[in-house]
């Protein structure tokens, strides 16, 4: 009844709308993605002619981010944030047992029958998802009508990427063969390119790696070379002992050498053209309904990564190569060759789609949309982005970005580590550090810095703007109920 009340509504509102030619919703989220992956964010060594044609063919958004995490488990607060559009400190258990530093300010509100399945199931879509399993919202996840989950972490068809792209597959063949009339909303999430980094033989030899269990001892002359970030440490603890992603992963353990990093970073090219490969597959079977080109499209992943940039592995840090999450969106309206900062976070996704489909947002959501920005109205739908990072000792790592400015800040181990970092991205994109001068370093990365090209927050050039964003952090950290302080801010 409510579903047919709010199509009558939206029919009397929206004239030009009708039930039937409502756009379809198509949303990517790979696993662990850093943008820097991509060509259209500057890399030219991972192989992903889909997702670039798609860059071409519609937006590429400069500036989104993951809010952050109070769990080691970044995928979960970050994948609970696109179900529900709440920020962080706002979200709802997960499960029906909260673990208690889940447990948000929900203010008594139903969040749940307001995630992105609920509110399309409402609006008469049809919904289907195919994702890995855990580490997310499972509630909201079992909410769409057509569910297809498993953890494909491997390299072959009944394992690998190859997995979710069939099961999509799937849907828009049975779509096709019964000439289905209501739209979708499809999310396409990928297991990979998480580690175990698991890849395809012939995508491995391409880029001149293998799979392992220990660290390499060999630097292998076919592997791509380190990133620009690479560092042998990080500078200072991360602040979480014990990390999975810092200790564990398969054919990494504790290792940063240049052997390592390189086999692991071809590891994780091989598992994005494989994915690469996948969307291409599944846009094909799109074009072939003859749905394509009412479709709106969306391709992020619910967090970057570090694979040896910083001396670090894992998502559990606020570099831009962790907090920045690749964002590309295409469909009717959006520009090709288009660009913007747009200034966003995963949890807008949901209002954005709601926008895009003419259906109503749920009040639950904190989230803007993004639609404005895809019609190339305005540039960004905010001026200032807030980063955390508290899965480990408390109160963690925080970051606050306004304009070309950032302050990383960093409190853990019982105060033992109390840091301050501040860069100016157009000056310093990759946030290097004075480590990243070291000869040894720029001998192995062949790149060589230039001069200011360093943490800034202690010089006394730039006190001002260090205290201007400090001032920043602090206001976000209030506005968004941020429940802990740093060593140097007010207890209030
Ligand atoms: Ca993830």
């Amino acid at each position: 009844m409510r579903c047919s009340f709010f199509l009558c509504l939206a029919a009397l509102l929206c004239p030009v709308l009708h039930a039937d030619d409502r756009p379809n919703i198509l949303i990517i989220v790979t696993d662990d993605q850093s943008p820097f992956t991509l060509s259209c964010y500057g890399d030219t060594l991972c192989d992903t002619p889909v997702l670039d044609s798609l860059a071409k063919s519609g937006m590429v958004l400069d500036q989104m981010y993951h809010m952050g995490s109070m769990s080691g488990a970044v995928c979960s607060p970050s994948r609970t944030m696109i179900m529900t559009g709440r920020t962080l400190w706002h979200l709802p258990p997960r499960s029906r047992k909260p673990r208690k530093a889940e447990v948000g300010q929900t203010d008594g509100r139903d969040i749940l029958n307001n995630t992105l399945p609920a509110v399309f199931n409402r609006a008469g879509y049809e919904t289907f998802r195919t994702c890995k399993k855990g580490n997310s919202y499972a509630l909201a996840n079992a909410l769409f009508q057509i569910v297809r989950d498993q953890t494909s972490r491997g390299a072959d068809a009944t394992q690998g990427s190859q997995w979710h792209g069939e099961r999509a597959l799937e849907y828009l063949q049975d779509r096709k063969e019964r000439k289905a009339s209501k739209p979708f909303l499809m999310y396409l999430g990928f297991s990979h390119p998480h580690d175990p980094r698991v890849g395809r033989d012939d995508l491995l030899k391409k880029y001149g790696v293998e799979n392992l269990k220990k660290p390499p001892t060999e630097v292998k002359e076919g592997a791509p070379p380190l990133p620009v970030t690479w560092l042998p440490e990080h500078p200072f603890h991360h602040g979480h002992p014990g990390l999975r992603d810092e200790v564990a992963v398969s054919g990494v353990l504790k290792s940063r050498t240049e052997a390592t990093v390189r086999n692991e970073r071809g590891r994780d090219f091989a598992c994005i053209e494989n994915i690469d490969q996948q969307i291409g597959r599944v846009l094909k079977q799109l074009k072939a309904n003859g749905e394509y080109d009412n479709t709106y499209i969306l391709f992020t992943s619910d967090h970057g990564i570090a694979v040896g940039r910083h001396g670090l592995m894992g998502k559990q840090n606020l570099y831009e190569h962790t907090w920045r999450v690749p964002f590309l969106a295409l469909g009717p309206g959006i520009k090709a060759g288009s660009r913007a900062p747009g200034r966003g976070y995963l949890l807008d996704i949901l209002p954005t789609v709601c926008e895009l489909a003419g259906i109503e947002q749920p009040e639950t959501v904190q989230g803007k949309s993004l639609a404005g920005v895809f019609r190339s109205d305005q540039d960004a739908v905010r001026d200032t982005l807030y980063g955390c990072y508290c899965g480990g000792t408390k109160p963690g790592m925080r970051s606050v970005r306004k304009g070309d400015w950032k302050l990383i800040k960093y409190d853990v181990l019982d105060g033992e580590v109390q840091k301050t970092q501040l860069f100016n991205l157009a000056e310093n994109p990759h946030e290097l550090l004075k480590q990243h001068h070291a000869a040894d370093v720029v001998r192995r990365t062949g790149h060589e810095p230039e001069a200011h090209q360093v943490n800034l927050a202690d010089d006394p050039a730039h006190a001002a703007k260090r205290k201007e964003m400090e001032t920043l952090l602090l206001s976000e950290m209030r506005r968004l109920k941020d429940p802990y302080r740093l060593f140097d801010q007010p207890e209030e």
